[in-house]
């Protein structure tokens, strides 16, 4: 009921525990209507440094479709929540995303002694949690929604941070009734050693098949590859592996433009497309950086040895 839900809403006084959670929950909402996008925002606490080492996310799948936690450091509205559908968005600095929870996609572990770095000299100065509300018929019976996610939280430095690498098209265009348009992101890798440990497939309606790769000495070994159709959560990686200085990352979107009558470009909304493919890593504390990107095309040459199930769409 709703005097619980604000119950929930509220955070516990901590008083400098090294080991202690934050809770950030929708305080008791009704969606406006399907496809209802909120934003929740909460500070960080910025005296020390302190690294989120889990996730507990608290949803239902009958009401919340997705739910993306982003670090940033201006969010992009002063309220403790609001609509982030379109024109607000969800952070003014871009910000960076940490974990994301999909209808049921398995949930994402960080590995032990890893943990996701925050407060002011990691330049994250709040959590915003941004909640996709799908079919509202859930709200029938007029309850208020505290959906949201704990983070178990520690000042005790960790051994290794996480970190998001993102491979991102910004120029792919969609030709219209053509069965495939693969969108090819390529960056050679230099800075020290990562360990991907899951990664995200990120697209709009056309996209198939995401795939993601590193390349080294010219043998392509798979990080991950999965439908953006399924829901598009933090999914574990193909097998533990390094990537180094000379090692290149690629990933490639394959699209379809059947039934389509005009060209689809990059852009935000859900008539634009999108091709991204995520990998949430691990790396060395003492090298930490905690977000890195590339949108780089990749040449042609290079995509000629690309293994083909990266054509290959995955069922739904
Ligand atoms: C143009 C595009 O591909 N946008 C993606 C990736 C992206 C995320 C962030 C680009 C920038 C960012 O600051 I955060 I610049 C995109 O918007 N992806 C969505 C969410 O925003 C995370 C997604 O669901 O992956
Ligand atoms: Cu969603
Ligand atoms: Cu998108």
């Amino acid at each position: 009921d709703s005097s619980d839900c604000a119950s929930r809403t509220k955070q516990p006084l901590v008083i400098n525990p090294r080991n202690f959670t934050m809770d950030i929950r929708m305080p008791g909402v009704i969606p406006r209507g399907s496809d209802t996008y909120l934003c929740r925002s909460i500070p960080v606490p910025t005296n020390r440094d302190l690294y989120v080492v889990d996730f507990i996310p608290h949803a239902s799948m009958n009401v919340v479709h997705h739910m993306i936690l982003f670090g940033c450091q201006k969010p992009a509205s002063t309220s403790s929540y609001w609509d982030c559908g379109s024109a607000e968005g969800t952070c003014d600095d871009g910000g960076s995303i940490m974990y994301a929870w999909a209808r049921n996609a398995p949930p994402t572990k960080l590995p032990k002694d890893v943990g996701f770095k925050v407060g002011r000299d990691a330049g994250i100065t709040h959590f915003v949690l941004q909640m996709h509300y799908g079919d509202v018929t859930a709200f029938q019976d007029h309850h208020r929604d505290c959906s949201g996610l704990s983070l178990r939280m520690t000042s005790k430095p960790q051994p290794f941070i996480a970190g998001i690498y993102l491979l991102m098209s910004m120029d792919a265009v969609i030709l219209p009734g053509k069965r495939v348009t693969n969108a090819d992101i390529a960056c050679d890798y230099s800075s020290y050693p990562i360990y991907p440990f899951a990664f995200r497939t990120h697209t709009h309606q056309l996209g198939k098949v995401v795939s993601g790769y590193r390349i080294r000495d010219g043998r392509w070994s798979l990080i991950g590859r999965q439908s953006p159709q399924l829901p598009q959560a933090f999914y574990p990686a193909n097998k533990s592996m390094e990537v180094k200085y000379g090692d290149t990352l690629a990933a490639r979107c394959m699209f379809t433009g059947e039934g389509k009558a005009s060209k689809t470009y990059i852009g935000a909304t859900s008539a634009d497309e999108m091709c991204n493919f995520y990998i949430m890593y691990y790396m060395e504390s003492k090298h930490a950086v905690p977000y890195m990107a590339c949108s780089d095309t990749g040449s042609k040459e290079l995509f000629q040895r690309i293994p083909p199930e990266a054509n290959v769409p995955i069922p739904v």
